[in-house]
C-alpha cells in the first residue's frame, strides 16, 4: 500500500499545482497585438506566419504557427527569454509541461530552453513529438532534471515541416517528489562504487563482447590473438548468462579475432571480417583480412555465413543506421592493404551490397573508426579509431552518405595520439553530443594522454572544444601518474542515471596497465575522481560494458608477453547502493514503434526512463553505444507512459534496455523492448 500510496503522490494531477507560465493561454496582447510573454523564434529557410485565432480551447485566443517549405530549420513560438515571461525553475527539479493542440503535421516538437546563470540562454533538450490531430489534444511531459546553474526555462513549440499548428492553454507545474530512505551504510563504496573479481574465468581469450536482448553476452575470441591457435584452425567464442555465472562454448566457423559486430534490427549480429593471416614471418605480407560475413542468432546461439564483403576489413567499423542498413568502413583487406570500400549490409535483402550499388567516397577511414550516426542520419567520424597516428588533416569529419561527401571537422586536440581513446555519444542521444577520452599512439608509443574533446553535433558547424582532463591514476608499482600522464585503451560506459564510467587502460603499447576510474557527468562536463578501480588490468583487447542489472562488466587484457588475462570483473556502481531499486511492473507492449507513448507500470516514483542500446565493443569502440531519453507522462492511475522518439536515427531499430530510474538516481533492472 505505501508503494501505491507514494506512487499516486507522484502521480499528481496536472491542475495540482501552481500553473508557473506567465499569460499561458495567450489573452493578454502587447500593443502590436502578439501575446505578451511569448516570442517567435527559429532559423533556416521556408516561410512562416504566426496568427492569433478565436478557435481557442479556452478563453478567445489561440495562437498558429503556418510553415511552408522549410527543408533546414525550423520556427517557434517560445516564452520570452527575460525574467518576467520566462518561468523561474530550481536545479535538479522536474515539471511537467502541458498544453493543448490541433496540428495537420507530425513535424514538431516541444522544445526547452535553459538560462544557464553564467553562459546565458542556450537549447536545453527537445521532449516531445506532437502527432497531427484535428480536434484539440491536451499533452503532458515531464522535463529531465533541470541542470546545475539554471535559473529559468522557455519552452514551447516548434513546427519543422509545413503545416499548420494551433497551441493554447500552456500549463507548468514543479513535480518533484522528495524521495525518503536511500541511506546507503556501504562506507566508501556509497561514493565509489565497488569491484567484484568473479570465482570463475573467461573460458575463452576474448576481445569482443556483445550483449544480446536475451540479457546474455556473446563473447567472442576467434584465435584470441594466439599465432598456435590460428595454426591450428582453433577458434572459439562462448556466450555468459549474468544470471546464472554459467559459460557455454559456441561452435565458431571462422577466426572472428578483430572482426566488426553490430546488432541488427532483429537482435541478431552481424559479424564482419576477421583475421585471415598473421603477419609472415619472411616479413612478405602483414595481417590479413577476411571478406566472410556471418550473422549470430541469441536463440539458437549458432553462427551461419551470408554473402562475402566486396573487401577484406580487418578492424572493421559496423554502424546501424535509421533504415537498419549497416555501414562498414576501414580495416585491412585482404592483401593487408587498407580498405577504401563502403560496405552496405541491406536489412531488407540480408545481403552486402556490391560496391557499385554503395555510394563510394574510396576514403581511407582507418582501423576500428568510431563511426556514430547523427540525427540526421550523416555518420560522425569522431576521431576515435586504432593503431597509430589519426587521419590526414583534422582527424575528425562528418560523413554523408546520401550526397557522398566527408566534411572535415576542425578542433580535435592531439590528433595523432587518439590511438585507443574511446568515443561516446553522451546521454542523453537527443542532445547529440560526442566526447573523446583519452589515447595513444602504439609506433610512437609516446605516454598515452588527458585529453578529452567534446563536440556539439546540433551546431550549425560542428567544431570540437577541449573537455576536462581524464584524472591520473596508479601504476602496477604504485607509483602516480604525473604530467600529461593519462591513457589509453579507455572503456566509457554509459549508466542508466546519465553519467559515463570511464574505467580501465594504459600507458603504452601493451603495457603499463593504469589504474583508475572515474564519472563523467554530461550536465555539469565534469569527471568526479576516486571511482573505484578494477584490481584487474584492462588494457589492450579489454572490454568494460553495462549489463542489463545495472551493473558493469570487465573483460580481457592482453598485455605485449602474449598472454590474455581471463578474470572477469563486475562494477557495482554507488546507485545501487543507495535503497530499493525502482522496478518496472508491467510493460503493456514490449513492441514499439517510433513517435509512439507507450504504457508501463512501475512500483514507486520515478523521475526519468530510457532506453539505452546493448553494448557491441571491442578495442575502445563501440560507436553504436547511445542513451535515448523518454520524455515521461505521469498518469492520475499510477502508470507512466514514455514518449518514443520520431526518428529513427536517434534510436536505430533493434532491442534495446528500458530503464526507470528515481528521484535517488537508483535505476531500475532494465526490461527488454524491440524499437521498430
Ligand atoms: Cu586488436
Amino acid at each position: 500500500m505505501f508503494s501505491l500510496l507514494a506512487l499516486m503522490l507522484a502521480a499528481r494531477p496536472a491542475w495540482a499545482g501552481t500553473n508557473l507560465v506567465a499569460n499561458p493561454g495567450f489573452e493578454q496582447l502587447d500593443s502590436t497585438g502578439f501575446p505578451v510573454c511569448w516570442e517567435k523564434s527559429g532559423w533556416g529557410n521556408g516561410t512562416v506566419a504566426y496568427s492569433r485565432t478565436t478557435a481557442a480551447h479556452g478563453g478567445s485566443t489561440a495562437m498558429s504557427i503556418t510553415v511552408t517549405g522549410v527543408t533546414t530549420g525550423d520556427d517557434k513560438l517560445l516564452m520570452t527569454e527575460n525574467a518576467s515571461c520566462a518561468p523561474a525553475v530550481t536545479p535538479k527539479h522536474q515539471y511537467d509541461l502541458g498544453l493543448w493542440y490541433k496540428s495537420t503535421t507530425p513535424n514538431t516538437v516541444v522544445t526547452a530552453f535553459r538560462h544557464d546563470t553564467t553562459a546565458g540562454w542556450q537549447y536545453w533538450t527537445d521532449l516531445e513529438t506532437l502527432p497531427a490531430t484535428a480536434a484539440y489534444q491536451h499533452t503532458t511531459v515531464r522535463t529531465p532534471a533541470v541542470p546545475p546553474n539554471t535559473d529559468r526555462i522557455s519552452w514551447g513549440a516548434t513546427v519543422y515541416g509545413t503545416g499548420t499548428l494551433v497551441t493554447d492553454d500552456y500549463t507548468m507545474q514543479d513535480t518533484t517528489v522528495p524521495v525518503t530512505g536511500g541511506t546507503c551504510t556501504a562506507g566508501a563504496a556509497c561514493t565509489t562504487g565497488s569491484w567484484q573479481v568473479l570465482p570463475f574465468l573467461n573460458p575463452v581469450r576474448s576481445m569482443h563482447a556483445i550483449v544480446l536482448h536475451n540479457g546474455k553476452v556473446l563473447l567472442m575470441a576467434g584465435s584470441g590473438n594466439d599465432p598456435m591457435a590460428f595454426a591450428a584452425g582453433t577458434f572459439s567464442s562462448a556466450v555468459y548468462d549474468p544470471a546464472s555465472g554459467k559459460f557455454t562454448q559456441i561452435a565458431t566457423p571462422t577466426d572472428m579475432f578483430c572482426s566488426g559486430h553490430v546488432q541488427l534490427p532483429d537482435g541478431r549480429v552481424l559479424i564482419m571480417s576477421g583475421t585471415k593471416a598473421y603477419p609472415a614471418a619472411d616479413g612478405s605480407h602483414g595481417y590479413e583480412g577476411l571478406t566472410s560475413s556471418y550473422i549470430f542468432d541469441p536463440v539458437a546461439q549458432t553462427y551461419t555465413r551470408v554473402n562475402d564483403m566486396n573487401d577484406g576489413h580487418w578492424y572493421p567499423s559496423a554502424t546501424e543506421m535509421g533504415d537498419g542498413d549497416v555501414m562498414t568502413f576501414g580495416g585491412l583487406k585482404a592483401d593487408s592493404s587498407g580498405s577504401v570500400t563502403a560496405e552496405l549490409f541491406s536489412n531488407a535483402q540480408q545481403k552486402w551490397l556490391a560496391s557499385s550499388q554503395v555510394n563510394q567516397t574510396w576514403s581511407y577511414f582507418g582501423l576500428y573508426p568510431a563511426m556514430i550516426l547523427m540525427q540526421d542520419g550523416r555518420l560522425f567520424y569522431s576521431g576515435s579509431h586504432v593503431f597509430g597516428n589519426g587521419t590526414p588533416g583534422t582527424g575528425a569529419s562528418i560523413y554523408n552518405y546520401q550526397a557522398n561527401t566527408i566534411t572535415p571537422v576542425p578542433g580535435l586536440q592531439s590528433k595523432d595520439t587518439r590511438d585507443q581513446s574511446m568515443s561516446v555519444m553522451l546521454p542523453p542521444a537527443q542532445d547529440q553530443r560526442v566526447m573523446v577520452m583519452g589515447g595513444g599512439n602504439i609506433y610512437t608509443n609516446v605516454d598515452a594522454g588527458r585529453q578529452t574533446d567534446l563536440i556539439d553535433l546540433k551546431a550549425a558547424s560542428p567544431a570540437y572544444q577541449p573537455g576536462p582532463l581524464l584524472p591520473q591514476g596508479t601504476m602496477s608499482n604504485g607509483a602516480k601518474e604525473t604530467g600529461a600522464q593519462g591513457k589509453m585503451y579507455v572503456s566509457s560506459v554509459l549508466l542508466p542515471d546519465g553519467k559515463v564510467f570511464e574505467t580501465g587502460g594504459g600507458l603504452h603499447n601493451r603495457t603499463d596497465p593504469v589504474f583508475e576510474a572515474s564519472m563523467f557527468d554530461p550536465t555539469t562536463n565534469t569527471f568526479t575522481p576516486g571511482m573505484a578501480t578494477d584490481p584487474i588490468p584492462r588494457s589492450y583487447h579489454s572490454a568494460s560494458f553495462l549489463l542489463p542489472d545495472g551493473r558493469v562488466m570487465s573483460v580481457g587484457d592482453n598485455p605485449g608477453d602474449g598472454s590474455f588475462n581471463m578474470h572477469v570483473s563486475v562494477y557495482t556502481p554507488p546507485y545501487l547502493l543507495h535503497g530499493a531499486q525502482p522496478k518496472i511492473t508491467s510493460v503493456a507492449n514490449p513492441m514499439w514503434s517510433y513517435g509512439s507513448s507507450q504504457k508501463v507500470t512501475v512500483d514507486s516514483p520515478i523521475v526519468r526512463a530510457e532506453l539505452i542500446r546493448p553494448a557491441a565493443v571491442t578495442h575502445s569502440s563501440d560507436p553504436n553505444q547511445r542513451f535515448v531519453d523518454l520524455p515521461l507522462t505521469v498518469n492520475s492511475g499510477g502508470s507512466v507512459n514514455l514518449n518514443v522518439t520520431s526518428n529513427p536515427n536517434l534510436a536505430p531499430p533493434g532491442y534495446y534496455m528500458l530503464f526507470v530510474v528515481n528521484a535517488n538516481g537508483v535505476p531500475s533492472v532494465a526490461q527488454w523492448v524491440h524499437l521498430m
